[in-house]
């Protein structure tokens, strides 16, 4: 029966997506599905990740990414747990992942849905026990059923997006996605193995007091963004960098604040990647009032042109975004 009240703190996942799935008389079932997949993938990876200390498999696993970077064991754990979780889910026909260069095919040619993830984000904080996630998009193919996505199917526009969501596993590992309704956060209880509403219709504050960057690069920071930090210090703000996107933008999300990552002389176009980062955080930061931008352009307007594209990022409480943005325009 169709539930009209908002569902309570406690609700089960499983629960809060089924009375969701109600409100669309015509839903098929399958995002739910898909979001039920994705939610057992991330207590398998919270699993490997709550033993990988004692299991020894931590530390590089002696093999670079297709951007040079080192690969971890536990990056490729988790990689292998997600695809594995969507090919069995079968509601995903095509995946696309920060740890492969090219696209995955489940063999879901039925799948009605494209998955674009970093199965594990800040990996290089693994060995010092520092908060690391998941982060995920969910796009409906463009292509006809009954073959393999195609590469049009994964460079969607960010405002295809069908949902989007992170699993970030800290202190306690929580669940936080939106379809586009709002943005709701789950938290693990893991002696139940079960999620639990934990922070039902989450809205970012307008403004907030935390920036958030790398700032041993601002000599190669744009100068509105350096004067921007200026302005952060001249109003005593606080300086909060985990160096974990997911945990940073976590905190900001629900305390205020701003991310940035800028082009830098290093990283010309910033480090983070539009398809399977900054699309999908972009879209939960406007779900819960915020706002993401490159500096100029809306993050959910830019139109991917490569799987692995980088993208600067600027991200939060919407007051802080559009101060960057004044700060930037100032310098052109
Ligand atoms: P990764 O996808 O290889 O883990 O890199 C992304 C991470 C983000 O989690 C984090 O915000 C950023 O890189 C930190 O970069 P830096 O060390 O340059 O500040
Ligand atoms: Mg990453």
């Amino acid at each position: 029966m169709k539930d009209d009240l908002a569902l309570p703190v406690g609700t089960t996942l499983d629960r809060f997506i089924m009375r969701k799935q109600e409100d669309f008389p015509y839903a098929t079932g399958e995002l739910s599905q898909l979001l039920r997949d994705i939610a057992l993938a991330a207590k398998i990876v919270n699993r490997e990740i709550n033993r990988a200390g004692l299991l020894g498999v931590t530390g590089a696993y002696g093999q670079q990414n297709i951007q040079g970077e080192e690969q971890q064991k536990l990056d490729i754990i988790a990689n292998i747990r997600f695809i594995r979780a969507l090919r069995n889910g079968g509601e995903v026909c095509t995946v696309i992942s920060e740890e492969e260069e090219g696209i995955i095919h489940t063999g879901n040619t039925k799948g009605k849905y494209i998955v674009a993830m970093d199965p594990l984000d800040g990996s290089s904080n693994i060995d010092v026990n520092v908060a690391i996630g998941t982060i995920f998009s969910i796009y409906r193919r463009l292509s006809d059923i009954g073959e393999d996505g195609t590469s049009e199917d994964c460079l969607q526009n960010g405002k295809k997006q069908v949902a989007a969501g992170y699993v970030i596993y800290g202190s306690s590992t929580m669940l936080v996605y939106t379809t586009g309704c709002g943005v709701n956060g789950f938290t693990y209880e893991p002696s139940l193995g079960e999620f639990f509403l934990s922070h039902p219709d989450i809205k970012t504050p307008k403004t907030g007091k935390i920036y958030s960057c790398n700032e041993g690069n601002l000599n190669s920071f744009p100068d509105g963004v350096k004067s921007y930090l200026n302005y952060c210090k001249e109003n005593n703000y606080n300086a909060r960098y985990i160096g974990s996107l997911v945990a940073d933008f976590h905190r900001n999300l629900l305390k205020g604040g701003i991310y940035l990552y800028p082009p830098t002389v290093k990283a010309p176009n910033g480090k983070l990647r539009l398809v399977y980062e900054c699309n999908a955080l972009a879209m939960i930061v406007e779900q819960a009032g915020g706002k993401a931008t490159d500096g100029s352009e809306r993050i959910l307007d830019k139109d991917p042109t490569d799987l692995h594209q980088r993208c600067p990022l600027i991200i939060g409480s919407p007051d802080m975004v559009d101060k960057v943005e004044e700060f930037l325009a100032a310098e052109l």
